[in-house]
């Protein structure tokens, strides 16, 4: 879309509005320095903001099993993936940054309880295989979320989305290999991941968030084209996808009701315990209080590597606007030349 934001008073904001509303209709993207109406630029921050919060939270609970994979294979992978966050972190705080919202203020905002991550970051992992449902359940459930999200309106977000969605499909292919390999190996080995998958199937599912009467935003951001699917109809994707990989991997869904509806075409699943959710998401979950300290340590623990960054970043500043190359900024040739001379 081309329409800039007014700096000559020549339209007044209905007219703004229609040209935005058209836009989106249309298909195209709103870019940063489109019109666009504040509830939708303040609905963008609030859910790309919620959504970069997560994918670094989403670091910890993995992060605390690089030391004791099993082997090097395993722990390279695994600290690959948990890297992998910290970028999707990167990538969603730079979009909502274009938003005109600085990521110092988002985590000013995460930090004082005042944004939301993702209810699954506060569960535990208790065993190795853990590592493995995650991967499965947890980065299967945001590739389902995630890939609508790539013809999201907005332009920065959707673009984002692409690279996190094809990491993501990297991230759940670990954790179901990981998963196949322990389902097929000892018997303690396939108990292992089966008690994982009874921990972690419930909370993934309500990734999803609320269900569709409850969702207080999903009307407006499908009709600004942000969402393109209910949080039930991508719950019930995730459920459709799920079964016949569990099948494959040798391992029971934990659910007793999940049956296959002829009628509908989709699995049917039993209900889900909301007032667990809500009670997470009141920050009474098993682990919400380690999660949200452990980030505020980090952060305090990194002043100085931002002090330092952002020194560095002024001295190079100040020197490219008097024409000085640090030696290893200069061509490589620049170098052989004064080794010649
Ligand atoms: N947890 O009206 P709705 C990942 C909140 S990334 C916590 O339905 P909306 C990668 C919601 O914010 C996982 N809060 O809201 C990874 C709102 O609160 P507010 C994160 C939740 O926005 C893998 C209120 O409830 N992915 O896993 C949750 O239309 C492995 C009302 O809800 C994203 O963020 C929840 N589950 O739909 C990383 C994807 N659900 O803002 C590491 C982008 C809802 O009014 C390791 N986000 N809430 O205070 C979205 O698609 C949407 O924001 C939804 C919620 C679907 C999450």
């Amino acid at each position: 879309m081309t329409t800039m934001a007014p700096d000559a008073g020549t339209q007044d904001d209905a007219a703004y509005e229609a040209q935005f509303n058209a836009a989106v209709a249309a298909e195209e993207r709103i870019e940063p320095r489109d019109w666009m109406p504040d509830a939708y630029r303040a609905s963008l921050v609030r859910q790309i903001a919620q959504h970069a919060h997560s994918e670094i939270i989403g670091m910890q609970p993995e992060a605390n099993w690089i030391t004791r994979a099993p082997s090097l294979r395993r722990k390279a992978i695994l600290m690959a993936k948990v890297q992998d966050e910290a970028g999707h972190g990167l990538y969603l705080y730079s979009a909502a940054e274009t938003l005109g919202t600085s990521r110092d203020e988002l985590l000013d905002r995460l930090h004082a309880g005042r944004q939301k991550y993702s209810s699954i970051f506060n569960y535990p992992t208790l065993t190795w295989a853990d590592v493995g449902a995650i991967g499965w359940l947890v980065d299967g459930a945001a590739i389902t979320n995630q890939v609508p999200l790539c013809r999201c309106s907005y332009g920065p977000y959707a673009r984002a989305m692409v690279r996190i969605c094809k990491e993501e499909s990297f991230h759940q292919r670990q954790g179901y290999e990981l998963l196949l390999a322990l389902s097929k190996g000892t018997e303690a080995q396939h108990a292992m991941a089966q008690d994982a998958v009874n921990r972690w199937w419930w909370p993934s599912l309500m990734m999803f968030g609320p269900p569709d009467d409850e969702s207080a935003h999903s009307a407006q951001s499908m009709a600004w084209r942000i969402k393109r699917h209910s949080n039930d109809e991508l719950r019930q994707r995730f459920v459709d996808i799920c079964v016949p990989q569990a099948e494959s991997l040798g391992l029971t869904l934990p659910d007793p009701d999940l049956t296959w509806d002829e009628e509908r075409g989709h699995y049917a699943f039993g209900p889900i315990d909301w007032d667990e959710f809500r009670e997470v998401l009141r920050g009474n979950g098993p682990c919400n209080e380690q999660r949200i300290n452990q980030r505020r340590t980090a952060h305090e623990e990194g002043a100085w590597v931002r002090e330092a960054a952002t020194a560095y970043a002024t001295k190079q500043a100040e020197r490219s606007r008097h024409g000085y190359r640090a030696p290893q900024d200069q061509q490589q040739g620049d170098t052989q030349e004064e080794d010649i001379a």
